[in-house]
Formats: structure tokens, sequence, C-alpha cells
């Protein structure tokens, strides 16, 4: 009997206890196990069976590492009928998060107990994929069709309250697992409760599932699995028999598991596992952090102290005068307020933080006893080396000093101190309470403790961190201005703002490129835009005026009801702003630009290519580690499709050599702006993927 699953006899009653950390993941180890203490069980004449899991969860679905091998015997789903078949009564006994192929473990139990605090779901969906050993068929029959159909195609986790409701779980009950789930064998063995095998019980009511499928497809924005399950329990209502509604789940399973839509999701999921993982931080440890400062209370000051105060921390926030640190204080008191409403916070710990946790300031020398520092002010170069020499003064020995600037140079902000080893850029994303992005920007000098203080606060604040070194932008930033500046030429050469917006939200994004400018603010754009034509632009690069022209004209996008799109009062998104095609079809006539047509296929195709060479050339420098750093970043910071992996996964399901000669044909036509990153090149001579230096780490 494989360690995985300890075998116990407790008088008459089996019991098999999963020992696979961290998430007892139903490997093949696991399977075997639970197949041969069944078939013990039997042969010991016991006359009982309970299941639970050692450690912090009850099986957290299938081995996820095990997709894409050869699959291994016994089979999940046969295993879940043998369970199921046996003529012992089988109990399972649930704690932590009983997930997908978890949760189908248990359905084909025949009762099921689970403490308070346990979970209960299918999340498959969320890896492209549907419930492949009995979820689509088994649930529908105990919590009939539409509450099914929600828990699959949301994948959400149910409480084990609401489990209870739904049937899911017959009893809960508080204790340990294993001493839960004996008393109710006993209990169950007591009162001579017959063994009920779910696949048994009746084919539940149908719904109109040709119109539950639309709606969820539409809401998957191009994410099949979801719609693909509505299918899955319309066999369950549907199909001859049981076996044959598992067949045709299993077919669905199958077809999705290939699919690049899952191979995307599961990149995903294992990506923002591995990007706080850094080889450099092993055995270092974070400095202690008690208390943070702030220093500036507007939109992203206000933010990242919201997020701090939500995660326990105490503040102390600077501004430069007591008016501003009271319009700050609101701008907390808002963020708090809505945190409230989402029922993320009680009103008593509203109440505490602003009484309590939140000190405000207009002084340095309150800052004097902070162990970190975040500056947030006005991104101006001079500005920020004024706020780096003060922080030098005032703050204590080993305390960080932090920027969250989202361009400038983090080298010449740490030479303005005589501590460099202690200053890090911390680039949050608005709002900063909400958005899951960190970008942990590692200047020349920074020391290692004080980038691992920085995985530690981005932890702590429930973000998702990436290291980035120091350039124009930094990931996110620097890609982003790449991809757009396509945007932007395509919109020269014929193409309409409101075509690519159209193209890319089909394609997955969020938002088009011109309605997050307008959501960001157009003045952002025409500021970057004036810098670098200040700084000097090569001759060779493409520029347009056509976005200057409604700035002059003082549309700044959503801020001011007006920019690429009008905005009317309480109205969710704009509509097209007649204004602009003239401007556009002027500044092109101004290049001598004749415009042609493009096609969907043709915007996405470039403006993903653009993405990807500078995202290669920005792991080709070491700005990102490994490409899925770069993933990761566009996922959580850029409205990137997740079911698309990230732009590096992107490219190599597309396969590299594509992506290369897209790039070698464009520079034909511009050959400053398509210029192959040289690591794109160098992968695709030694037929390399992405994926290969995701793997050497
Ligand atoms: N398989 C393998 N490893 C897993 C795993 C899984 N299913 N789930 C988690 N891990 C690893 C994870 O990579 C990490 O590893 C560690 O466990 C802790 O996870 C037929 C086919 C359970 C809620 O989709 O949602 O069943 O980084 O950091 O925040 O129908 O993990 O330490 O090396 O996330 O506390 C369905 C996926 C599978 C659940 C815990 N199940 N997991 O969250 O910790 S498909 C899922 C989660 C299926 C059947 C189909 C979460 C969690 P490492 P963690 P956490």
């Amino acid at each position: 009997m494989s360690q995985a699953v300890e075998y116990e006899c407790i008088g008459e009653i089996a019991v098999l206890a999963a020992n696979n950390p961290p998430v007892n993941a139903l490997g093949v180890d696991v399977r075997r196990g639970l197949l041969a203490g069944i078939e013990r069980a039997e042969s010991e004449g016991a006359k009982a069976v309970l299941i639970y899991g050692k450690g912090r969860t009850f099986f957290a679905g299938a081995d996820i590492r095990e997709f894409g091998k050869p699959p291994l015997e016994p089979f999940l789903p046969s295993l879940c009928n043998r369970i199921e078949a046996s003529p012992l009564l089988v109990v399972a006994a649930l704690h932590g998060t009983a997930l997908g192929g978890g949760l189908e473990v248990a359905l084909s139990c025949h009762y099921r107990i689970a403490v308070p605090s346990a979970k209960v779901g299918l999340p498959e969906v969320k890896l492209g994929i549907i419930p492949g050993a009995g979820g689509t068929q088994r649930l529908p029959r105990i919590t009939g069709v539409e509450a099914a159909l929600d828990v699959i195609t949301t994948g959400r986790q149910v409480q084990a309250d609401e489990a209870l409701e739904l049937g899911v779980v017959d009893k809960v009950e508080d204790g340990e697992p294993r001493d839960v789930g004996l008393a109710y064998v006993r209990e169950l063995l007591d009162m001579d409760a017959p063994r009920r095998a779910v696949g048994e019980l009746p084919v539940p009511d149908p719904v109109d599932f040709d119109s539950v499928y639309d709606s969820v497809l539409k809401k998957g924005r191009g994410q099949l699995s979801p719609a693909v399950a509505v299918r899955a329990v319309q066999a369950c209502c549907e199909a001859e028999s049981f076996a044959d509604g598992m067949a045709r789940e299993r077919e669905l399973f199958q077809d999705l598991l290939v699919s690049d839509q899952s191979k995307g999701l599961r990149h995903a999921f294992a990506a923002e596992r591995t990007v706080g993982k850094l080889p450099e931080l092993k055995d270092v440890d974070p400095r202690m952090v008690h208390q943070i400062g702030v220093i500036g209370g507007g939109t992203m000051g206000a933010g990242i102290a919201t997020a701090a105060l939500l995660s326990g921390l105490p503040v102390v926030l600077l501004e430069m005068s007591n008016e501003a640190a009271i319009a700050a204080k609101e701008r907390i008191a808002g963020n708090l307020a809505g945190a409230v409403k989402r029922g993320k916070l009680s009103t008593e710990d509203h109440d505490d933080i602003l009484e309590n946790k939140l000190e405000l300031a207009t002084g340095y020398g309150a800052l004097s006893g902070v162990d970190l520092v975040i500056e947030a002010v006005f991104e101006d170069m001079a500005v920020k080396k004024q706020v780096f020499t003060q922080l030098d003064e005032v703050c204590k020995k080993g305390a960080v000093l932090a920027t969250n600037t989202s361009y400038l140079d983090v080298n010449e902000i740490a030479a303005m101190t005589s501590r460099p080893e202690d200053v890090i850029g911390l680039h949050f994303f608005s709002p900063a309470h909400v958005m899951k992005l960190l970008e942990i920007v590692v200047a020349d000098k920074t020391a290692p403790d004080v980038v691992a203080t920085g995985f530690a606060l981005g932890q702590r604040l429930r973000k998702v961190s990436v290291r980035a070194g120091v350039c124009d932008g930094f990931i996110g930033n620097r890609i982003l201005n790449t991809y757009r500046a396509c945007a932007d030429h395509m919109v020269l050469d014929g193409a309409s703002p409101y075509q690519i917006d159209k193209a890319l939200t089909d394609f997955g994004f969020a938002m088009g490129p011109f309605a997050v400018s307008d959501l960001a603010g157009l003045d952002i754009g025409w500021a970057g835009r004036k810098r670098r034509r200040a700084e000097g632009m090569d001759p060779r690069a493409r520029d347009s005026s056509y976005a200057d022209k409604l700035c002059e004209d003082g549309h700044f996008g959503q801020k001011t009801g007006k920019g690429y799109y009008i905005y009317e009062k309480g109205k969710r998104g704009g509509v097209p702003n007649p204004d602009v095609m003239p401007l556009i079809e002027a500044d092109c006539a101004a290049q001598g630009i004749t415009p042609r047509d493009f096609s969907d296929e043709e915007i996405v195709r470039r403006y993903m290519t653009a993405m990807v060479n500078e995202a290669a050339r920005v792991v080709g420098e070491g700005i990102a580690r490994r490409p899925l750093d770069v993933d990761v970043t566009l996922l959580y910071g850029y409205g990137f499709p997740r079911y698309r992996g990230g732009p590096l996964k992107w490219a190599d399901l597309q396969g590299l050599a594509g992506v290369l000669s897209d790039i070698r044909n464009w520079s034909e036509e511009d050959d400053y702006f398509w210029q192959p990153a040289p690591l794109l090149e160098q992968l695709v001579a030694e037929g390399r993927t992405f994926e290969d230096l995701n793997k050497a780490g």
C-alpha cells in the first residue's frame, strides 16, 4: 500500500487517510492507494470505509502536474465508479478545499460530512477543462440542474453551510476530520443507513440548455470551458444511462484538455505560483515590517495606504499640508467604505482603522520610526530626488526606502541617498488596493534582504509580485509602450481605433487600447509623447499627432467625458467620438499616408507580435527573470485574457518561427519598429521555446 494513502482498521471501519502534501492532489499513487484500500476493506470484511485527508485539506483535485503526460491507471472516473459500487458503506469527511476530482471522489461516496470551515467546488473551468470524473453527472442528481450549472460554470468555492443546503454534504460537524468522520460512520452503521449511489439517483429536470449555453459563452468572452460544461450537464439529463453521460463528459473533457485555452490557463495557474520563487532569495530573510509610511495621499498614495491598512499594517501618511492630509484621509475612508460594501471589511474594523491605524503627518519627522516607506508623489525626477534626500536624513537605520515610480530610473533615485542598498521600487497599479500586480523593481545596489522584504510585503498585501530590473517602464509599461505604438501605427495606416478595440476585445482583452487610454487619461500618453520628443526621438520612429489634438482641446477621456469615446454620466462604456476620425485622416494626409484596410486577424496578429517581440527583449536583457514573469505581469496588470496564458505562452502556442517570420515580413515596411528581438531569433534558431526558459528557471 503506497504511503500516499494510509490504511487502518478501527473496529469494523476501514480508514483511508490521504497523505500527499501539500494539497493531497489525486496523483497516481493516491489513486492506487484508494483503490487498494477499498479492495482490502472489502476483502477483510469491513462494514464501512472512511476516506479523509491528512494535513491542510481533503483532495484538492487531480494532480495538475500529471496533465499532458501519459495517463496512468487507475483513471479517476473508473476509480470513482469503483468506490460508488463498493458493497460497503463509504463515507468522506471533508476539510480544507475539496475541489475538482476531490469533490468527485466525495460524490462517489455514499455519504459526506464536512467541518464548518470546509469548502467544496468544481473549479475545472478555471483550468480550461470541465469536471472529468463524474462531477457533471453526479452533482446535478443531488442539487438539481440550476445549482449544479452555477457551481460548475463559475468554478466557485462553496462554503460548508451552503453545501449542506444544496445536499452536497449530509452533515456539518466541527472537529478533526478523522474524528467527526469516524463518529458519523458509526452513527450511520447504528441506524443501518443504506448505501446511496449518487449515480443511481433519478435524472434531474432539464432546463433550456441552449439559452444557458449562449449566455455562459457570452459571459466567458471567448473562454470555452464554462459553456462546454453546460453540454456535459445536458448529457446528465438526456443520456440513455449514467454510463453514457459519463462517457459524454469524458469526451468533452478530453477535447478541452488538449486545447490551447486549457494550456494557457494551466500555464497561468503554475506561473502565478512560480513567479514569487526566486533562487537568489532562497534562505534570505526579509526585514521585519510592523509599520509603514506613505508619502503622497493622491489616488496612488491613498490606494497603497488602503492596501496596507486592509492587511493590518499601521500607516503614517505624509502630505505637504493639513488640507492635503485630510483629503487623503477622505480618499482612504472612501476606499475602506467600498471594502465594507463588498463585505471584505466589517464596520468595526473600518472605524478602528481610521481611528487607530492611520496617522496623518505633515512633517518628515513622523517617518523616523517606520520600517518601510513608500513614496507616491508626482512623477517628476527632481521631486523624487528631493523626497529621498529627506528620507535619507530622517528614516531609521535598516528602514526600506521604496519608490512607486512607474517609469523613472530607480538607480538615479537611490543615488540620492547614503544607503542605496535600502532603496527599491514598489510599483503598484491603480487602484492600488484592488489591482493584484506589484512590480518589485530591483536597483543595481538593492540588498537581497530588501528584495525579500518587498516580496514579503507583496504577500502580506495579497499581491502577485513580479521581480523587475531597472529600465524605462520596467516590465509592464515598457511592453505596453510598444504594443500601444503598434496600435497607433495601424491607425495611421488605415485601421480605425474602434475596429482595433473590437478586434482585441473579441480576442479576449477586457478593453481595447483606445478605451484603456480613455480610462487611464489621455494626458498621461500626451505627457509621455512630449517627454520622448523632448528627449529626441530616432528620426525613423513613427509619430502621430491626432491624439495630441484631442488633448489640446481638453479631452482626456473618461475624466473629461470625452476622448476616443464620448461618455454619458451613469452609462457604462462610451460611444465613438465623431471628432476622432477627421483628426486621424488629417494626420495621415499630413504624413502622406494612403490608408488601407485591415482585417481583425491582422490587427490582433500585429498587436500581439509587437507585444511578444518587446517582451522577448525584456527577458533577453534580464529585466524580467523568466518569460513567465512577463506573462504574469500582463495577466495581472494589463487585462491580458487569462485563457491565452500571457503573451509569451501565446507565442509558444502560435509557434515562434511564425511569429519571427511575421516580424521579418513587416520589417520590410518599417525596419525600425519591427526589429526582431535577439532572444526570439536565438530560440527559433535553436528550436526552443519560452517554456524551455521557464523550465530552466
Ligand atoms: N495538483 C497539483 N498541485 C497542486 C494542486 C493540484 N490540483 N493544487 C495546488 N497544488 C500545489 C500548488 O501548485 C502549490 O505548489 C501548492 O499546492 C499550494 O497551492 C478529473 C481533472 C487548493 C485552493 O483546480 O485552487 O480535478 O507552489 O499555493 O493558496 O475533474 O491551490 O507550493 O510548489 O495555491 O492555499 C481541480 C487547484 C484540478 C484546485 C490551495 N482542482 N488548486 O490554495 O495554496 S482538475 C483545482 C487551488 C481536476 C478532475 C479534474 C489552490 C488551493 P507549490 P497554493 P493556496
